[in-house]
């Protein structure tokens, strides 16, 4: 078979130097139920997770550098990134969407569904990720002036491009198509219909996903591509493609990330008089300055709001899991030290 090059997919040597002894290294490139589809220098791959890595916990998610002998993944490379949500429910699980991301693409089209709020919960997502975000609105050709709406979003996307495209006319694919250079490797999130696995075959040149078969006019319904997949790109560059998210849940230890989408409100916090200011009702709060005089909009205000009120409850929900964890650590290592003092040779 002939050598395939795994620099076009991204492949280091930073990497290379983690990479045990006598593994071929290779990238997930799709997930199924217990296998993956790793891609080696020798071609495509169906190699599973052993029983062992899986019950320490170990996680592999498409975009993964991961070390295989035959068939079986034998471990997983540092990650310079990974695009992780919490589960939906109560629990604090989460669930990694896609791993070693360059650039990571929040897709919403161009309607009366747009909704500057869930692209500000996905900018903070992907901070925490480590990946760059970037802003992109479809189906520009369905309305006559999409600025407005634009505007609104750029109000919202600080310090992030947005870039606005339509695969019908083909506005703005190739000023995105060329944001994936060699050696990138991007991801497309968002909603279902938003037009995701469009631009996939767009720059791939041909139909590699099935995008949604009759016209739809609004974003809502079934889901079109129902597993995440790796997609080399010619020319260079790889984009990983998923299926609609409904709701993005934050993960952990987002305090950061949520400051940095928005760091409009993060620098008014810190001309506040009082450095724990809460800005509600302290004097010389600079926070609540700007909602009088409307710098900032109460809407924009209260998605900051509630996106910290959500890591909070997260956290208290992660400390709640972590006290269970050690109680049943506590258990067994009682009910260990029971049983030797019992077998203890020389006793009864
Ligand atoms: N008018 C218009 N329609 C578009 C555009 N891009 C995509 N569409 C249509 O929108 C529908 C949904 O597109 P998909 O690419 O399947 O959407 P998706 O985001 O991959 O959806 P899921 O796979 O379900 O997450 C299809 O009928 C596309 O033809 C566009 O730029 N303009
Ligand atoms: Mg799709
Ligand atoms: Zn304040």
């Amino acid at each position: 078979m002939p050598g395939f090059d795994l620099g076009g997919l991204g492949w280091s040597a930073e990497l290379a130097d983690n990479l045990e002894q006598g593994l071929e290294p290779g990238r997930v490139v799709a997930a199924h139920r217990g296998a993956f589809d790793v891609v080696t220098a020798h071609g495509s791959v169906r190699a599973r997770l052993p029983g062992r890595l899986l019950h320490e916990g170990v996680d592999v998610a498409v975009g993964d550098w991961v070390g295989i002998a035959g068939s079986v993944i034998r471990g997983v490379l540092p990650r310079k990134s990974a695009i992780v949500r919490s589960a939906a429910g109560r629990t604090s699980e989460s669930q990694t969407l896609a791993a070693n991301v360059d650039v990571a693409f929040v897709v919403s089209s161009l309607g009366p569904d747009l909704e500057p709020r869930r692209v500000e919960r996905y900018l903070v997502t992907i901070w925490e990720s480590g990946a760059t975000p970037e802003i992109v609105l479809t189906k520009a050709d369905r309305m006559d002036d999409p600025w407005p709406l634009v505007a609104q979003v750029e109000a919202v996307a600080i310090g992030v491009a947005v870039h606005v495209v339509s695969a019908v006319t083909g506005q703005g694919c190739d000023a995105l198509r060329a944001r994936i250079a060699e050696g990138t490797t991007a991801v497309l999130l968002g909603s279902s219909g938003v037009g995701k696995s469009t631009l996939v075959n767009r720059f791939a040149g041909r139909e590699l996903m099935s995008v949604k078969e009759t016209r739809v006019d609004d974003d809502e319904g079934r889901h079109t591509t129902t597993h995440r997949e790796l997609i080399r790109l010619p020319g260079g560059g790889v984009v990983i493609d998923t299926p609609g998210l409904r709701e993005l849940q934050l993960s952990d230890g987002g305090a950061q990330s949520v400051g940095r989408a928005f760091a409009d409100i993060e620098a008014l916090a810190a001309e506040c008089r009082f450095g724990d200011c809460g800005h509600s009702t302290e004097p010389g709060c600079a926070v609540q300055a700007a909602l009088r005089s409307g710098e900032l909009s109460a809407e924009r205000h209260r998605s900051w709001l509630k996106l910290q009120r959500e890591l909070r409850a997260m956290a208290v929900r992660t400390d709640a899991r972590l006290r269970r964890e050690e109680k049943r650590m506590w258990q067994l290592r009682v009910r260990d030290a029971r049983s030797r003092t019992r077998h203890r040779p020389g006793r009864t």
